[in-house]
């Protein structure tokens, strides 16, 4: 557990997701993997500890706590069914920030719902000042997937993943890692693909996900994250977060960290 890269450097960003199938027991509503909460958590303190790490940005999935009440909104488009996501969303964010508190470092919410809007095709944030300054005071900011006022349809889904992007591209990081419930991207027969190029990710065909997912799974992820590689150069791997050591590892530069890494 202690050993550190040579190579590490602390004053860089690095922006870390943990898929909401890591934090929350999807098929069910409303139900938080405690115990992943918590091993999460302790392991980002360990890591930050024993790095010097300074910047970390924290994205988390809404899983269960998101996935089931947005689509009840989407069929239904009552406000109340969105509130309601945000409301939930916005729960398991308490949990996560709670956990990390415990363990030592600090960290604070940065809620989609009231800092991003979506006009049109296209998206608003206007959090990065937020987050540059919880950076600055040494917190890490804590984002999540969320409901966001949208122009015209009143409220879109803004996933998690799309705010790794924006974060990574906005506060020029310079690694992202994705952590989900599976050890990367699969190739037909189960084998963990090793890397992904832009050019790649463009003609793949990814396998769904067989809960309810209401932003497209890993097939976004990797299409969302080939594209933060090819236009900014930001590299990033998706890995198995639901593995003990994994998130350490990530954080702590190991180069054994096992997963798919998608870069140019
Ligand atoms: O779990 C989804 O975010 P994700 C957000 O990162 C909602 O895909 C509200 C379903």
């Amino acid at each position: 557990m202690l050993i550190m890269s040579k190579h590490l450097r602390t004053d860089e960003v690095y922006v870390l997701k943990i898929g909401g199938s890591v934090l929350t027991e999807k098929g069910k509503e409303r139900k938080a993997r405690k115990s992943a909460i918590k091993r999460i958590s302790e392991a980002i303190a360990l890591a930050l500890a024993h790095s010097s790490r300074k910047n970390l940005i924290l994205v988390h999935g809404a899983g269960s706590y998101g996935h089931p009440q947005a689509k009840v909104y989407l069929e239904s488009g009552e406000v109340k069914d969105a509130l309601i996501t945000h409301e939930s969303a916005k729960e398991l964010n308490r949990m996560v920030i709670s956990s990390l508190m415990e363990f030592g470092p600090r960290a604070m919410p940065i809620h989609p719902l009231s800092g991003v809007v979506s006009k049109g095709p296209e998206i608003k944030y206007k959090i990065k000042e937020q987050i540059e300054l919880a950076l600055k005071a040494g917190i890490i900011p804590v984002l999540h997937g969320d409901v966001i006022l949208d122009e015209k349809e009143g409220f879109r889904i803004l996933s998690g993943d799309q705010l790794v992007v924006y974060a990574a591209k906005e506060l020029k990081a310079s690694k992202v890692g994705v952590g989900t419930d599976v050890d990367g991207v699969l190739n037909d027969n189960g084998a963990v693909i090793r890397r992904i190029t832009p050019p790649e990710a463009d003609k793949m065909s990814i396998k769904g996900s067989e809960h309810v997912d209401v932003t497209g799974g890993m097939k976004e992820k990797v299409y969302l994250l080939a594209r933060l590689a090819s236009q900014h150069n930001i590299p990033s791997i998706l890995f198995n977060a639901s593995k003990e050591s994994n998130v350490y590892k990530f954080l702590t530069d190991d180069e054994n960290l096992f997963g798919t890494v998608i870069s140019v």
